[in-house]
């Protein structure tokens, strides 16, 4: 390797520069303790969420220019002893609790607190130890549990209000084998996270189930696996001069292309103010983008799966799941990184090393053509990648946001990790709801919804989105042989309007335009979602499953932007009964036209399992784009140098 990788920033006597910054970790202790100084927040109390109350966009202007010293935090945190729970802002310029909200009958999100306590908790209890002993199953240093959330559907009447959590039971092989080689079919503990007690354990064995284990080929690491790494000649990326962006801050600028570097508990990374400078200007394409909410429903009704519909970033926060990252290994090249400060459920802040990658990359031909006369022209591609990785359990997603000098934003998802398995019923036969992977063992089929905030300024706030479609009239007049196509752009007006499905048949897309600003051409300009990874919810819309995501049944909603509406599926999807986020805003079908519009695209993978996905799997990758359309009075791939 060539150099060392650069960290910058948030280190923890650090104070924010920019009122869009992270808290710190100064910040989150300071706003921790305002409240058990003034609401007698106490030990008996988690903190769910510490995060910056992000300026809106009338006063972030002010803000930025110095005008305005404001800075606060919003605090989601309960009683553990009542479950009640309470949203507070705090002034941390003011050092003083300026609001405090109850919420009455929801569930604040999971933390990370509870799922290990959770798990300390159920291998100590004899009565999971029984329950294991019955399978031959002794040895509780290798079993492993793993708690998820309830839908409230499902929730039992007996236990309505609790803070309840169902857990799976695996068990490795070894003290370094793959901890999700073996699921213990039959076997979850249904548990009070409050009062952290096991209330009971399901048990299959007693109805049939089985007590032994498939001798099964789970192991993924070398020594276990028996395998003999296969030659790879060594690839070196050098940068001899450096990387060629700049962080000022978190403010990344690179090529023509600037942004700022946002990061909370929830979304994780946060692209604040992107924006592209042409002939000296810099102009707003978009005020933020990020991940607002993460639905993974699985497919299979059979006991050990029908509860298991994670909202990996409304239940668990891409946030607090995100892992570091290992030069080389996760990222190559000439790397800067960004720690990331989370906070535990006591409101201590968590620092995690190098969270953020950011690195430039090179990405194979821009444009190219070949002349008789004039030979050859070839660019190659630049982009500069800004990604985070984070493991939810058995799961792992790697986002990335990619620019390129063409105006373009890529914006990638890879899943890979270990997949949820458990035995095939009854032993034998294939599985009804997943594919078999190994002996007597199957994967679930589950989908992995994904919504993208994109609060798109193209040019400004005042945008319109507008539905492209390929039309074919068909023969007559003057194109007799029915070659014509043309392009249909219909406005979206209403929010109504706005909730738009993917249709292959008109290859429809969507535009998002500034109808006050016009090109060289006399055009309007624009920026067009491109989609692609979206596919249909496939699921009843009187289940449980859907009636918690109801954003799942379209694949673009757009609403004029409200600084308090940030998640699809409710603040709390927590034990939810119902999605409260976009369902409920886009119900007042509040105009969206020439107005500051927030897209909200659905997008994922449909997963279908495999048997090559075991016992790890290799990335699925899906991806959209954010391109100009009529953006740039010049094409800003031109001026791009050949053979760099
Ligand atoms: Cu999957």
């Amino acid at each position: 390797m060539s150099s060392s990788p650069t960290s910058a920033g948030a280190s923890a006597s650090a104070g924010p520069v920019h009122p869009l910054d992270p808290l710190t970790a100064g910040e989150i202790r300071q706003a921790a303790a305002a409240l058990r100084r003034e609401r007698g927040v106490g030990p008996g109390w988690r903190f769910a969420s510490i995060e910056l109350r992000e300026p809106g966009k009338d006063v972030l202007t002010a803000l930025e220019a110095g005008e305005l010293t404001r800075r606060e935090a919003v605090v989601v945190c309960w009683d553990r002893a009542d479950g009640r729970a309470y949203r507070a802002v705090v002034s941390l310029t003011g050092d003083a609790v300026t609001m405090w909200q109850h919420l009455p009958g929801q569930h604040p999100n999971m933390t990370v607190d509870e799922w290990h306590e959770c798990d300390e908790m159920l291998r100590a209890h004899p009565a999971l130890a029984g329950a294991l002993a019955r399978r031959g199953i002794t040895d509780l240093s290798l079993v492993l549990t793993d708690v998820w959330a309830y839908g409230a559907a499902l929730v039992p009447e007996r236990y309505r209000g609790l803070r309840l959590g169902w857990s799976d039971v695996w068990y490795r092989d070894s003290e370094r084998g793959n901890p999700y080689a073996h699921h213990v079919s039959g076997l979850h503990p249904v548990v009070d996270l409050n009062r952290m007690t096991l209330l009971e354990i399901e048990d299959s064995l007693d109805d049939g189930g089985r007590r032994d284990q498939p001798d099964v080929r789970g192991e993924y690491l070398p020594g276990l696996t028996g395998l003999r790494p296969r030659e790879v000649k060594p690839l070196q990326v050098v940068q001899p001069d450096g990387s060629g962006f700049t962080l000022d801050g978190r403010l990344l600028s690179w090529q023509d292309w600037q942004l700022r570097l946002g990061f909370n508990h929830r979304e994780g990374l946060v692209l604040h103010q992107v924006g592209f400078r042409d002939a000296g200007r810099l102009r707003p394409v978009a005020h933020r983008l990020s991940f607002a909410e993460m639905f993974v429903p699985y497919r299979d009704p059979t006991p050990d799966h029908y509860r298991r519909t994670a909202f990996d970033i409304g239940e668990w926060g891409l946030g607090f799941m995100t892992t570091s990252l290992e030069l080389g290994c996760d990222c190559l090249g000439e790397i800067t990184y960004l720690d990331a400060v989370v906070h535990d459920s006591r409101g201590e802040p968590r620092t995690i090393r190098r969270a953020i990658c950011i690195h430039e990359e090179d990405s194979g031909v821009l444009w190219k053509h070949v002349d008789d006369a004039a030979g050859p022209e070839v660019r190659r591609a630049r982009r500069l990648v800004v990604s985070f990785h984070v493991t939810v359990a058995n799961y792992e997603y790697l986002i990335y946001w990619r620019f390129y000098q063409d105006g373009n934003i890529e914006c990638e998802v890879r899943a890979t990790g270990i997949m949820v398995t458990s035995l095939v019923p009854n032993g034998r036969g294939r599985p009804g709801y997943g594919t078999l992977v190994d002996e007597r063992t199957y994967a679930p089929f589950h989908q992995h919804f994904i919504v993208a905030r994109l609060d798109l300024d193209v040019d400004g706030p005042g945008n319109t989105v507008y539905a492209t479609e390929s039309v074919t009239p068909g023969p007559g007049g003057d194109d007799p042989y029915g070659l014509g196509l043309v392009l249909r752009e219909t406005p979206l007006r209403t929010e109504a309007e706005g909730k738009q499905d993917y249709d292959w048949s008109a290859q429809r897309g969507w535009k998002v335009v500034n109808d006050s600003v016009r090109n060289d051409l006399g055009t309007p300009v624009g920026y067009k979602l491109v989609p692609s990874g979206a596919f249909p919810p496939l699921l009843d819309r009187s289940s449980p499953a859907f009636r918690r995501a109801e954003v799942i049944g379209h694949t673009l909603w757009v609403t004029p932007y409200r600084e308090d509406e940030r998640w699809p599926c409710g603040d709390f999807p927590n034990l939810s009964e119902q999605d409260t986020g976009l369902p409920a805003w886009t119900a007042r079908n509040r105009s969206i036209e020439n107005t500051d519009v927030v897209l909200w695209y659905v997008f994922g993978i449909h997963h279908i399992t495999r048997p090559e996905d075991w016992p790890v799997m290799p990335v699925d990758i899906v991806s959209f784009w954010l391109k100009p359309f009529g953006f740039f009075a010049r094409n800003p791939a031109l001026d791009v140098p050949p053979g760099h």
